[in-house]
């Protein structure tokens, strides 16, 4: 059902595995600054240490080769390699660091997937006005070019940002990922606007000082639920899907993949709601100008990240302040036949997953798609015969199948998240989505893999071989 060529891998990030919080000449990030403050994560937890892979590398490649990956999608450490947020004092142990994950991975015929940003900012860098400031667009390119100098001759797929939708909603409207912003209905579009900057001006200097010689492709990843009226007769309840889905995935794919700017609705809708509630600061969603880089254009290929579905309908405007869900004006329902896999949010539809791909299909233009992530978690007691996480993972790449065979969908790839269980965020510890088990509880952090690991073992290999014989 999968070519040959297909990509299987699996998705971690540098401040949910890595630890080593200030070893070797780390810098903070903001991560570090907030998992420290009380009541911020569940039960006071922190990254400090983590799934310590940057002692335990060679632990995670031996997970790696028990799944016989043919890709691993890891991210950098802006922090790590740049204590001071800027290519003046680099730090020459984390370059060995990442050199040594990326030339055993290729040693072991494994191709790495690097994200450059993933949630991490260097808290220097906070502290001079972070990702609201302007100017963290150049010190973001600056980083970047130094990593595909650095990097380069041997990553051939890179992510510049990870969920700019997430990073930017949890941080800067409801405050409960780092840096803990509460500013609603204002923040997360200035926040968005730079990351969005940001971005562009790395995929120009790949394409202009990279591309050439390192031959390789750049995106970023962007997460989408897959949206459907709640009543599909409504009209308003199908506007209102329109609404939410621009406001959600086409905050960022649009700009990219279809006009340079953001979704017509989307600025309407926040414009109508400014004027109602009688705001009268500067335009809320902020504008291009001519000199930012062009945006139009720039990914190589449509990362994304696909957890679960909802059902839309009109509503939330009723909010008498300023706020994104009032700007949106949708409300969304979990399906009650749709099962909850551990954590309250994931409710498992497979369907959604091809229907969001034949989406992207039509909307931006057919692109080549890779599933920079897409997982079920564990929470509360362990199980390690996790049945229901193995059916889960192989109804969803059974909709990645059809929605390649059936509506021809240029999916190139598909990555589990994720390696191991590690930091969810604000869930601490307490949320598991590892394909491996972690056991935080003994120093050695040993990894075992669960049944959910197997199965996707299996999965990849008979792809792999069946490959071999075409
Ligand atoms: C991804 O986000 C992240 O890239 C990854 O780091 C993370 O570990 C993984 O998923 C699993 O969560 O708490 O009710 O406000 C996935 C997209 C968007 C899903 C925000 C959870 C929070 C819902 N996430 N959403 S809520």
């Amino acid at each position: 059902m999968f070519p040959s060529d297909f990509a299987w891998g699996a998705s971690t990030s540098a401040y949910q595995i890595e630890g080593g919080w200030q070893a070797d000449g780390k810098g903070p990030s903001i991560w570090d600054t907030f998992s420290h403050e009380k009541g911020r994560v569940f039960e006071d937890q922190n990254g400090d240490v983590a799934c310590n892979s940057y002692e335990l590398w060679e632990k995670d490649l031996e997970c790696i080769q028990q799944l016989g990956l043919t890709h691993y999608r890891l991210s950098f450490s802006w922090a790590r390699l740049l204590p001071d947020g800027t290519t003046r004092n680099v730090n020459h142990k984390s370059v060995q660091y990442y050199n040594r994950v990326i030339d055993d991975l290729l040693a072991c015929h494994v191709s790495p997937m690097v994200t450059l940003y993933h949630f991490d900012l260097p808290q220097v860098l906070e502290d001079l006005g972070g990702w609201k400031s302007p100017g963290i667009a150049t010190l973001f390119d600056n980083y970047a070019k130094f990593c595909f100098q650095t990097f380069g001759d041997r990553v051939k797929l890179w992510l510049t940002i990870n969920e700019p939708l997430t990073f930017a909603k949890l941080g800067y409207e409801d405050g409960i990922h780092a840096p803990g912003v509460k500013e609603k209905g204002i923040s997360a579009y200035q926040v968005g606007h730079n990351l969005l900057r940001a971005h562009a001006m790395a995929w120009h200097s790949y394409d202009s000082e990279y591309r050439a010689t390192q031959r390789g492709a750049v995106s970023l990843a962007l997460n989408s639920d897959w949206l459907e009226p709640l009543n599909p007769d409504s009209n308003e309840d199908i506007t209102a899907t329109e609404r939410d889905l621009a406001f959600t995935l086409g905050w960022f794919a649009w700009p990219v993949f279809v006009t340079g700017d953001y979704p017509e609705i989307m600025r309407s809708a926040i414009e109508h709601r400014s004027k109602k509630l009688g705001y009268s600061g500067p335009p809320r969603l902020p504008s291009f100008s001519k000199d930012d880089p062009t945006i139009l254009g720039t990914a190589d290929f449509f990362a994304l990240n696909y957890y679960t579905s909802r059902k839309v309908k009109a509503g939330g405007d009723a909010e008498q302040t300023l706020c994104m869900k009032s700007d949106r004006d949708a409300l969304e329902f979990i399906d009650p036949s749709w099962p909850i896999c551990g954590v309250s949010w994931l409710a498992v539809v497979p369907y959604g997953l091809r229907k969001l791909l034949k989406y992207m299909k039509d909307t931006f233009n057919d692109p080549t798609v890779y599933i920079t992530e897409n997982g079920f978690s564990q929470m509360g007691p362990l199980q390690m015969e996790d049945v229901q996480r193995c059916e889960f993972s192989s109804n969803t790449i059974l909709e990645v199948a059809k929605a390649m065979q059936e509506d021809g969908v240029k999916v190139h790839g598909y990555f589990a998240w994720s390696l191991m269980d590690n930091f969810e965020w604000a869930d601490g510890f307490s949320v598991r989505f590892g394909l491996f088990h972690v056991d935080f509880s003994d120093a050695k952090l040993s990894r075992t893999m669960y049944l959910y690991g197997q199965e996707f073992a299996k999965i990849i290999s008979k792809h792999q071989k069946s490959g071999q014989t075409q």
